[in-house]
């Protein structure tokens, strides 16, 4: 059997430049609360981000409790049933209620216009997602938001260092959250952050990331969590950082290597980056339509044979998980162009330490079931 190709492998580095970060902390005994790595893994990702503030989380999750925390968010939330169920666990996690609404019907993203269908005075924000980093429809959904009152928290978990039009998109909305795991294009491990550009909005992240307690110490005047990230968490980040634009270049190499090998494919569906997109290639999903010989899960599992593991982010809906069809959400919205996606896609194996081999075998796999005869089954 060959090796096994999973969806994603972390980026690694040199073992001795992670080590040598951790010589201090041995030394100063500060091993977490907002320790001196911390604070310059902020400062360096600001910088590099080129955003105004961002408040460092142990993780993607607990960022966009922290967000929803610290802009006081009540009632009911907007957003989309096509993410990973992060999304949307945080905002019943605090308490809330999501209201699902459909995605466009020409990408992965929230349709800006079913916002004008939710009629509820209860709802106090919207939660996008730029899913595989591809970016909102920013301009609509914030006018609409405006219009109602509404805040937005972006859920920025996939678009690590993605501009549009040269502007960092993390810019956008009242905050964005983003995730540092392990599969992510930047990681520390596992990580998050909250950017925002309100510096007021920062100290309230800050005080409800560290149980309420306000700069001092002394007081605690907003509920809070532990959303602290430790100092080895910085450690890693900071060991990464220096090697943002290989691990982009490897990305983008195996990105395009997919387009030339799949483009041709007939039935398949490849992503496209708009021109004002500076990407940062976190995933290669492709849509497999009835054009296509073999379904999705017929596919899915033909990879499984070859031991090449792919994902289906995201699948099934967040909307048709046990615990989601508890809750009377959905009401008139009937998702069909998320569900159309979530029963097509296919997230293709991407990481820098790919090899011409790996990427050659997911790609026969494609062109081999292209010609494989039709099941009829769909
Ligand atoms: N919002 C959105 C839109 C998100 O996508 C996510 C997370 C969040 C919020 C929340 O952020 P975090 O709280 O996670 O920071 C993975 C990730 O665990 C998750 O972070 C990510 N989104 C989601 C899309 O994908 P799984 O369940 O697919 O992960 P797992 O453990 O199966 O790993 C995938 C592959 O990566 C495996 O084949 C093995 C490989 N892997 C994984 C880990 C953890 C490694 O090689 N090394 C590792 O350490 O969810």
């Amino acid at each position: 059997m060959p090796n096994p190709i999973l969806v994603t492998k972390p980026f690694l580095p040199n073992i001795q430049n992670f080590y040598s970060k951790l010589f201090g902390l041995w030394q100063s005994g500060v091993l977490t609360n907002s320790g001196e790595l911390h604070q310059l893994l902020e400062k360096q990702l600001r910088e590099k981000l080129d955003v105004k503030n961002i408040s460092l989380i142990n993780n993607g999750t607990i960022a966009l409790e922290v967000a929803i925390q610290a802009l006081e968010l009540k009632g009911k939330i907007i957003t989309t049933p096509y993410t990973f169920i992060a999304t949307a666990n945080s905002i019943l996690l605090k308490g809330l209620e999501p209201i699902f609404i459909d995605i466009e019907d020409n990408g992965f993203n929230l349709d800006p216009e079913l916002i004008d269908e939710v009629n509820d005075n209860d709802v106090s924000a919207i939660i996008p997602v730029h899913v595989y980093g591809l970016p909102c429809d920013d301009y609509s959904i914030e006018q609409r938001a405006e219009g109602k009152g509404l805040k937005v928290i972006y859920d920025a978990a996939h678009a690590f260092g993605i501009q549009k039009n040269g502007e960092s998109i993390l810019n956008w909305g009242n905050a964005s959250t983003l995730s540092f795991h392990a599969t992510k294009v930047f990681h520390t491990f596992e990580g998050g952050a909250v950017v925002c550009n309100d510096p007021l909005l920062k100290d309230k992240i800050n005080q409800v990331r560290n149980f309420g307690f306000t700069s001092d110490g002394v007081d605690i005047l907003a509920l809070g969590t532990n959303g602290k990230m430790n100092e080895v968490q910085a450690a890693m980040g900071l060991a990464l950082i220096p090697h943002l634009e290989e691990i982009i270049t490897k990305r983008r190499h195996w990105f395009n290597f997919y387009i030339e090998q799949l483009s041709e494919v007939q039935g398949i569906e490849l992503m496209s980056i708009p021109p004002e997109l500076k990407y940062n290639y976190s995933y290669f999903p492709i849509l497999v339509k009835s054009a296509f010989p073999l379904t999705r899960d017929e596919l899915f599992n033909k990879f499984q044979e070859e031991n090449i593991f792919p994902r289906k982010y995201f699948y099934p809906l967040i909307t048709d998980f046990s615990l989601y069809k508890g809750y009377n959400i959905i009401s008139k919205h009937t998702i069909p162009n998320a569900r159309k996606i979530a029963y097509s896609v296919i997230c293709l194996p991407l990481y820098p330490d790919l090899t011409e081999d790996d990427v050659s075998r997911v790609c026969e796999v494609i062109q081999k079931c292209s010609k494989c005869r039709s099941t009829g089954v769909r």
